[in-house]
């Protein structure tokens, strides 16, 4: 029998078997003759890095050979993200240093867009087209014609230089396609948004509500680490998920929600919070506004009333709902990470932060805790000129809660049939895959036809580079500085991500690959700093330490100002909402419209012989951007489609056949999946990990391993209030023969 502790891999006994593994694996494949291995050497000179592999950004310590070789990477005993150990992926993190099919020069095209003919370019070259293409838009257009997609840590170098380019149309997925339906419901809700790495208190809870967010897959590691000590410290676990997903394998509670409805479960706790008054009276009343309101509009979302649309059972309804009080306020009803579902779920998410304020979780031990973060000081540059024109104007009233640019917005304003209030011409896209990120590719495409010009910075030939005009190589993260990781935790902290080997190939850093773009504009003013290195050291002596001192420590943890982790007994608290108190009944979104209350809405059903394509995250691999790692391809190298055993009764599917997946749309996917038949999918489903069935041939390891489950995500419910797409409202039939094609062995 497997122990509690050790379902998670990263958690102290569990962790060292998978990274051992790992390890001796990669002394394998980076040293591959064994004569090498038995005189191993280590360099005792160990560098300081953060990893990139996902954006939890653990801090670890980059080992090398005595020859100079980098031959492993460890956790930073003193991170709060990852105390000490990393999570598979970040172990295997050496994979992208050294994957022989990387990005190796600047590369520029040759034929026609998409036919993928490049020639290599130099630096100089490269970046002379790219600003003279800039300027060209700019002086046709605006420079707000410019639009800038990026993910990752190069971010922050790109956003100055589109600022101070002129252009405020600057988008990241990680809003409209992840987590911004929950930053804004919070935000609504209790002035504040959950952040990242999340102010769940985990580690103190005594009971955890999972709503489809799968920690243990999803292997954000702090995260699973707390969760596995919460575990052995008894705390109960209530997983909401169509699917038995590893969470749901150590909870006392597992709810198989019909998908697409979990609004009315939420609904029928919060029913039951409030009529059984196991709601915190004296918070409620100190702290929220609303009440009264969300009372009344309850009253008839009964556990009976959800049974019929969730096929929760009632009385499992009330029992977890009673679990949650007698935890509270130690009780976190997380709020998930990537929200964007059915298309209202910024909606969901208030329903999530509405139970949480009545179980008083929010700023208590066990619940959510205030967070810290340390401010560096700001480097001066001239001022930015405000854009003439900003996304919001694009298509004036769309989206009116978005707190961030809303990528899906800047694509679909490419496309001049959208007729947006002005044309977008450029696209920079910095680390972030669009062709697999973003829903309906057939729009993406249709979108990146109509540009002037498709930059494209990467570190591997990924499909969107195979559309790029100018490709430009950034060396990975092991090979260059970045910003200084400030992100809000517990306690204040700093660490320093620093470069264990030069750039290979012809790569090069993000922050000098902007930097000289920003010469070539004549904007050079808004990098002070020639060199990345000398602007770390700046900063942290204005910190009060040095850049000598953090290659030292690599992370520099300081106390927290006042002892407020969490609000005082009987605390005034103000928060930053409207109001000042936590807003129950939204007035701000009823001025807007929208419903002030969330609301349950049916979404459509499968047609016939359909199954809803829902989708989530292997331990080992991280979106797209790890499909072709050598150490993680080796743990993994395909996903598989989840069917219910009723399902492959009916359909003659076996375990281990290879089929082709169709949606409603007709289209049929490009390359063939094994099928997983298994009880731990509801029948009405389909599952599969998203990041596979890579089109590519230059990635050899990934090619036409497994399918794309975006490929299958060209319907999309877009969410009024934010524009977040939501992405599981997509059915699937199997295809078990394809004309001319044999299927993969
Ligand atoms: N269908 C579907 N779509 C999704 C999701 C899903 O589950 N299914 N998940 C959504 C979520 S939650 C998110 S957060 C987004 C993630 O979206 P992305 O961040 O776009 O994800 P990836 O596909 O990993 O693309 C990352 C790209 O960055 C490149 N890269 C890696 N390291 C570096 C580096 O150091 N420098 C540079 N310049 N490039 C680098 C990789 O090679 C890859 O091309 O996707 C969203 N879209
Ligand atoms: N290993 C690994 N870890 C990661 C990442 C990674 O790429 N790899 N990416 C990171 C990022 S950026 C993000 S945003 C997070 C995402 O991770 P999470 O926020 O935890 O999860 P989601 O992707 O939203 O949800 C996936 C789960 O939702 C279930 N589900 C599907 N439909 C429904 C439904 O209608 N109702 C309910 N209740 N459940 C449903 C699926 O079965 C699956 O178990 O993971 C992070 N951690
Ligand atoms: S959770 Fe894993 S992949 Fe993500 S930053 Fe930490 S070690 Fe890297
Ligand atoms: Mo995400």
């Amino acid at each position: 029998m497997t122990t509690r502790r050790n379902f998670i891999r990263i958690s102290a006994i569990g962790a060292g078997a998978l990274i051992a593994g790992a390890g001796s694996y990669k002394i394998l494949k980076t040293l591959s003759k064994p004569e090498e291995l038995k005189n191993l050497k280590l360099d005792l000179r160990r560098t300081a890095t953060y990893c990139e592999v996902c954006f939890w950004k653990c801090a670890g310590w980059v080992y090398k050979t005595s020859e100079g070789k980098i031959w492993k990477i460890i956790g930073n005993d003193e991170d709060q993200n990852c105390n000490g150990r990393l999570c598979p992926r970040g172990t295997g993190g050496l994979g992208m240093y050294y994957d022989e099919e990387r990005l190796k020069t600047p590369l520029i095209r040759v034929e026609e867009r998409g036919k993928q003919v490049f020639r290599q370019a130099t630096w100089d070259e490269a970046l002379e087209v790219i600003a003279g293409k800039m300027k060209e838009i700019s002086a046709k257009y605006g420079p707000e014609s410019m639009a800038l997609f990026s993910h990752g840590s190069g971010s922050a170098y790109y956003t100055t230089l589109f600022k101070a380019f002129g252009s405020g149309n600057i988008a990241e997925p990680s809003y409209a396609q992840c987590r911004g339906p929950r930053d804004d419901a919070f935000t609504l809700t209790f002035g504040e948004e959950v952040y990242s790495p999340e102010i769940t208190d985990i580690r103190d809870t005594k009971c955890l509500v999972l709503i489809g967010s799968h920690i243990g897959e999803n292997m954000h590691n702090g995260q699973v680490q707390e969760m596995s000590d919460a575990i052995d410290k008894g705390a109960v676990i209530i997983t909401v998920d169509p699917r038995f997903s590893t969470a749901a394998g150590k909870s006392k509670y597992w709810l198989p929600i019909k998908p697409a409805t979990d609004i009315a479960l939420l609904l029928a706790w919060i029913h039951e919070i409030i009529y059984n008054e196991y709601y915190d009276k004296k918070y409620v009343e100190k702290y929220c506004t609303g009440f009264d309101k969300l009372r009344e509009y309850v009253k008839d979302f009964t556990p009976e009333w959800a049974y019929g649309i969730t096929t929760i059972k009632p009385d499992q309804i009330s029992s977890t709902a009673k679990e949650m009080s007698d935890a509270a306020p130690a009780v976190i009803v997380h709020p998930g990470r990537h929200v964007t579902w059915y298309g209202d779920d910024t909606q969901r998410l208030r329903a999530v932060a509405i139970i949480n304020a009545l179980l008083g979780s929010w700023g208590r031990r066990g619940g959510f805790y205030r967070p810290a973060r340390f401010d560096l000081a700001p480097v001066k540059l001239p001022p930015f000129k405000a854009p003439a024109r900003e996304w919001s104007d694009l298509f004036p009233g769309k989206y009116p809660l978005a707190s961030l640019t809303v990528s899906n917005a800047i694509i679909d304003a490419t496309v001049p049939e959208n007729n947006p209030a002005y044309p977008v011409k450029g696209w920079l896209v910095n680390g972030t895959n669009l062709i697999s990120t973003i829903p309906n590719t057939p729009n993406t495409l249709k979108a990146i036809q109509n540009l002037d010009l498709l930059v494209a910075i990467d570190t591997m030939p990924m499909e969107i580079t195979g559309w790029a005009d100018v490709i430009l190589p950034e060396c990975t993260y092991l090979e260059r500085y970045d910003s200084l990781r400030t992100g809000p935790h517990r306690k204040p902290s700093i660490a320093l991500r620093m470069p264990a080997a030069e750039p290979m190939y012809d790569t090069k850093p993000g922050y000098q690959i902007a930097r000289e773009l920003a010469v070539k504009l004549g904007l050079q003013d808004y990098f002070p700093f020639e060199k990345q290195e000398d602007l770390l050291d700046w900063q942290l002596k204005q910190a009060g330490s040095s850049l000598e001192e953090m290659q030292r420590l690599g992370v520099k943890n300081f106390e927290r100002d006042a002892d407020d982790l969490y609000f005082a007994e009987d605390e005034e608290v103000e928060f930053y909402t409207d109001s000042k108190k936590i807003e129950l009944f939204s007035p701000y979104l009823e001025s807007l419209g929208f419903d002030p209350l969330p609301r349950y809405t049916q979404h459509p059903e499968p047609p016939e012989g359909y199954y809803r394509l829902i989708y989530g995250r292997a331990p080992m691999h991280t979106f797209s951007r790890t499909a072709n790692n050598p150490n993680l391809t080796d743990l993994m190298d395909e996903n598989s489609v989840w069917v219910n055993p009723k399902v492959a009764k009916e359909w003659g599917l076996i375990n281990g056949q290879y089929i082709w997946l169709k949606n409603q749309d007709d289209i049929v996917t490009d390359f063939s999946v094994k099928v997983r038949v298994t009880e731990r999918i509801r029948w009405d489903s389909v599952y599969i990990v998203h990041g596979f069935g890579h089109k590519q041939q230059q990635m050899k390891r990934c090619f036409g391993r497994g399918v794309s489950d975006t490929q299958m995500i060209t319907k999309v419910l877009v969410d009024p209030i934010m524009g977040g797409t939501g992405m599981r409202s997509n059915f699937v039939t199997f295809v078990t023969e394809k004309a001319g094609e044999e299927v993969a062995s």
